[in-house]
Protein backbone atom coordinates (compact mmCIF):
# COMPACT_ATOMS: atom_id res chain seq x y z
CA UNK A 1 0.00 0.00 0.00
CA UNK A 2 0.81 3.47 -1.03
CA UNK A 3 0.08 5.96 1.58
CA UNK A 4 0.97 9.77 -0.20
CA UNK A 5 1.62 12.74 2.47
CA UNK A 6 3.08 16.48 2.94
CA UNK A 7 4.76 16.51 6.15
CA UNK A 8 2.60 17.55 9.35
CA UNK A 9 0.03 17.91 7.35
CA UNK A 10 -3.43 16.05 8.05
CA UNK A 11 -1.99 12.83 5.95
CA UNK A 12 0.06 12.60 9.55
CA UNK A 13 -2.66 10.67 10.74
CA UNK A 14 -2.54 8.23 8.25
CA UNK A 15 1.17 7.73 9.36
CA UNK A 16 0.17 7.63 13.18
CA UNK A 17 -2.20 4.87 12.11
CA UNK A 18 -0.39 2.44 9.57
CA UNK A 19 2.86 2.36 12.86
CA UNK A 20 -0.57 1.70 15.67
CA UNK A 21 -1.47 -0.92 14.09
CA UNK A 22 2.37 -1.80 12.83
CA UNK A 23 1.54 -1.98 9.37
CA UNK A 24 3.41 -1.69 6.00
CA UNK A 25 3.05 0.96 3.99
CA UNK A 26 5.31 3.10 1.24
CA UNK A 27 4.58 6.88 2.06
CA UNK A 28 5.52 8.85 -0.66
CA UNK A 29 5.96 12.36 -0.34
CA UNK A 30 3.62 14.79 -2.55
CA UNK A 31 5.92 18.23 -3.14
CA UNK A 32 3.14 20.57 -4.17
CA UNK A 33 3.14 21.63 -8.60
CA UNK A 34 5.84 18.76 -8.92
CA UNK A 35 5.02 15.09 -10.25
CA UNK A 36 5.06 11.67 -8.37
CA UNK A 37 8.42 10.23 -8.50
CA UNK A 38 6.76 7.55 -10.76
CA UNK A 39 6.04 10.67 -13.21
CA UNK A 40 2.42 10.59 -12.70
CA UNK A 41 0.70 13.73 -11.50
CA UNK A 42 -0.59 13.51 -7.77
CA UNK A 43 -4.13 14.31 -9.51
CA UNK A 44 -4.22 10.89 -10.85
CA UNK A 45 -4.48 9.89 -7.52
CA UNK A 46 -6.27 12.69 -5.82
CA UNK A 47 -8.77 14.62 -8.06
CA UNK A 48 -8.47 17.55 -5.85
CA UNK A 49 -4.23 17.55 -5.15
CA UNK A 50 -5.10 16.50 -1.32
CA UNK A 51 -3.40 14.40 0.99
CA UNK A 52 -3.92 11.96 2.48
CA UNK A 53 -4.84 9.43 -0.34
CA UNK A 54 -3.77 6.29 -1.25
CA UNK A 55 -3.26 3.66 -3.78
CA UNK A 56 -3.26 -0.36 -2.68
CA UNK A 57 -1.45 -3.19 -5.00
CA UNK A 58 -4.82 -4.32 -5.91
CA UNK A 59 -5.79 -1.32 -7.43
CA UNK A 60 -7.77 0.42 -4.70
CA UNK A 61 -7.13 4.38 -5.11
CA UNK A 62 -8.47 6.70 -2.18
CA UNK A 63 -8.34 10.03 -1.15
CA UNK A 64 -10.44 11.72 1.65
CA UNK A 65 -9.12 11.30 5.22
CA UNK A 66 -12.00 9.99 6.91
CA UNK A 67 -11.99 7.07 3.97
CA UNK A 68 -8.73 6.89 4.16
CA UNK A 69 -8.66 6.63 7.22
CA UNK A 70 -11.55 3.80 8.23
CA UNK A 71 -9.55 1.64 5.67
CA UNK A 72 -6.40 1.53 7.44
CA UNK A 73 -8.34 0.87 10.61
CA UNK A 74 -10.55 -1.69 9.27
CA UNK A 75 -6.80 -3.66 8.13
CA UNK A 76 -5.91 -3.21 11.36
CA UNK A 77 -6.59 -5.67 14.46
CA UNK A 78 -10.18 -5.24 15.68
CA UNK A 79 -10.17 -2.73 18.49
CA UNK A 80 -7.01 -1.33 17.23
CA UNK A 81 -7.77 1.80 15.16
CA UNK A 82 -11.32 1.93 15.59
CA UNK A 83 -14.25 0.34 17.32
CA UNK A 84 -16.36 -3.18 16.00
CA UNK A 85 -18.39 -2.48 12.75
CA UNK A 86 -22.09 -2.00 13.76
CA UNK A 87 -21.22 -0.81 16.94
CA UNK A 88 -22.62 2.66 18.74
CA UNK A 89 -19.08 3.44 19.28
CA UNK A 90 -18.04 2.84 15.64
CA UNK A 91 -20.96 5.55 14.42
CA UNK A 92 -19.41 7.96 17.39
CA UNK A 93 -16.01 7.55 15.91
CA UNK A 94 -17.07 8.56 12.33
CA UNK A 95 -19.07 11.53 14.09
CA UNK A 96 -15.37 12.44 15.42
CA UNK A 97 -13.76 12.28 12.26
CA UNK A 98 -16.52 14.06 10.45
CA UNK A 99 -16.40 16.59 13.27
CA UNK A 100 -12.91 16.75 12.63
CA UNK A 101 -12.98 17.18 9.30
CA UNK A 102 -15.39 19.87 8.25
CA UNK A 103 -15.97 21.83 11.85
CA UNK A 104 -12.21 21.97 12.91
CA UNK A 105 -9.88 21.23 9.52
CA UNK A 106 -11.24 22.75 6.52
CA UNK A 107 -14.00 25.36 8.42
CA UNK A 108 -11.29 26.91 10.86
CA UNK A 109 -7.84 26.09 9.71
CA UNK A 110 -7.53 25.72 5.93
CA UNK A 111 -8.62 29.68 5.46
CA UNK A 112 -5.69 30.16 8.17
CA UNK A 113 -3.22 28.29 6.64
CA UNK A 114 -3.46 29.50 3.25
CA UNK A 115 -1.58 32.29 2.06
CA UNK A 116 -4.75 32.96 -0.47
CA UNK A 117 -6.95 33.79 2.10
CA UNK A 118 -8.14 37.27 2.73
CA UNK A 119 -8.46 39.35 6.26
CA UNK A 120 -12.09 38.37 6.37
CA UNK A 121 -12.02 34.83 5.80
CA UNK A 122 -9.35 34.64 8.77
CA UNK A 123 -11.07 36.48 11.25
CA UNK A 124 -14.56 34.55 10.26
CA UNK A 125 -12.24 31.75 10.57
CA UNK A 126 -10.97 32.14 14.08
CA UNK A 127 -14.30 33.00 15.68
CA UNK A 128 -15.18 29.41 14.67
CA UNK A 129 -12.38 27.95 16.61
CA UNK A 130 -14.12 28.90 19.97
CA UNK A 131 -18.01 26.80 19.38
CA UNK A 132 -15.64 24.11 18.48
CA UNK A 133 -12.85 23.75 21.42
CA UNK A 134 -15.65 24.41 23.88
CA UNK A 135 -17.41 21.43 22.70
CA UNK A 136 -14.20 19.66 22.20
CA UNK A 137 -13.26 20.03 25.63
CA UNK A 138 -16.14 19.58 27.28
CA UNK A 139 -16.23 16.20 25.44
CA UNK A 140 -12.52 15.18 26.30
CA UNK A 141 -12.56 16.75 30.18
CA UNK A 142 -12.33 13.81 32.12
CA UNK A 143 -11.60 11.66 28.91
CA UNK A 144 -8.46 9.95 27.45
CA UNK A 145 -9.77 9.16 23.76
CA UNK A 146 -12.98 10.60 21.77
CA UNK A 147 -14.55 7.73 22.02
CA UNK A 148 -13.49 4.65 24.08
CA UNK A 149 -10.36 3.48 23.52
CA UNK A 150 -7.61 4.86 20.74
CA UNK A 151 -8.99 5.57 17.13
CA UNK A 152 -7.90 7.09 13.92
CA UNK A 153 -10.22 10.06 14.77
CA UNK A 154 -7.63 10.91 18.02
CA UNK A 155 -4.61 10.65 15.17
CA UNK A 156 -6.72 12.82 12.91
CA UNK A 157 -7.44 15.36 15.80
CA UNK A 158 -4.08 15.42 17.22
CA UNK A 159 -2.67 16.20 13.49
CA UNK A 160 -4.76 18.90 13.07
CA UNK A 161 -4.09 20.80 17.13
CA UNK A 162 -0.59 20.29 15.72
CA UNK A 163 -1.47 23.84 13.88
CA UNK A 164 -2.55 25.89 16.20
CA UNK A 165 0.36 27.76 17.16
CA UNK A 166 0.93 28.46 12.89
CA UNK A 167 -2.36 29.49 12.40
CA UNK A 168 -2.68 31.54 15.25
CA UNK A 169 -5.50 29.96 17.39
CA UNK A 170 -5.36 30.13 20.99
CA UNK A 171 -5.15 26.66 22.02
CA UNK A 172 -3.83 28.08 25.23
CA UNK A 173 -7.46 29.10 26.60
CA UNK A 174 -8.24 26.08 26.45
CA UNK A 175 -6.31 23.80 28.69
CA UNK A 176 -7.83 20.46 28.64
CA UNK A 177 -6.99 20.47 24.46
CA UNK A 178 -3.59 21.45 25.35
CA UNK A 179 -3.07 18.86 28.11
CA UNK A 180 -4.91 16.33 25.65
CA UNK A 181 -2.67 17.22 22.53
CA UNK A 182 0.67 17.02 25.01
CA UNK A 183 -0.44 13.44 25.71
CA UNK A 184 -1.01 12.19 22.42
CA UNK A 185 2.47 13.91 21.78
CA UNK A 186 3.83 11.97 24.28
CA UNK A 187 2.05 8.39 22.93
CA UNK A 188 4.82 6.22 21.05
CA UNK A 189 3.36 6.30 17.64
CA UNK A 190 2.63 9.88 17.32
CA UNK A 191 6.19 10.77 18.46
CA UNK A 192 7.43 8.46 16.38
CA UNK A 193 5.31 10.16 13.33
CA UNK A 194 6.06 13.51 14.08
CA UNK A 195 9.94 12.74 14.58
CA UNK A 196 10.25 11.12 11.08
CA UNK A 197 7.97 14.27 9.08
CA UNK A 198 9.76 16.92 11.31
CA UNK A 199 13.06 16.96 8.94
CA UNK A 200 11.35 16.17 6.13
CA UNK A 201 9.05 19.70 7.06
CA UNK A 202 12.16 21.44 7.67
CA UNK A 203 13.41 20.63 4.50
CA UNK A 204 10.47 21.12 2.33
N1 LIG B 1 -11.31 16.88 1.93
C1 LIG B 1 -9.94 16.44 2.08
C2 LIG B 1 -9.09 17.63 2.45
C3 LIG B 1 -7.65 17.27 2.67
C4 LIG B 1 -6.76 18.50 2.70
O1 LIG B 1 -7.21 19.64 2.79
N2 LIG B 1 -5.45 18.25 2.65
C5 LIG B 1 -4.52 19.33 2.62
C6 LIG B 1 -3.38 19.07 3.59
S1 LIG B 1 -3.89 19.07 5.28
C7 LIG B 1 -3.93 19.43 1.24
O2 LIG B 1 -3.57 18.43 0.64
N3 LIG B 1 -3.83 20.64 0.72
C8 LIG B 1 -3.24 20.87 -0.56
C9 LIG B 1 -3.92 21.97 -1.30
O3 LIG B 1 -4.74 22.68 -0.70
O4 LIG B 1 -3.62 22.11 -2.48
C10 LIG B 1 -9.82 15.36 3.13
O5 LIG B 1 -10.67 15.31 4.03
O6 LIG B 1 -8.90 14.55 3.05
Amino acid sequence: MKLYFVPFACSLATRIAIAEAELDADFIQVRPGEPLPDGRPFTAISPMGYVPAMETASGLVLSEGPAVLTYIADLAAEGVLAPAPYTEERYQMMRWLNFVSTELHKAVFAPLMTSKSTDGARDWAKGLAAKRFDLLSAHLDGQEYLVGSFSVADAYLLSVLNWCEFAGVAIVDWPVLVAWRAKMRARPSVAEAMATEMPLRQAA
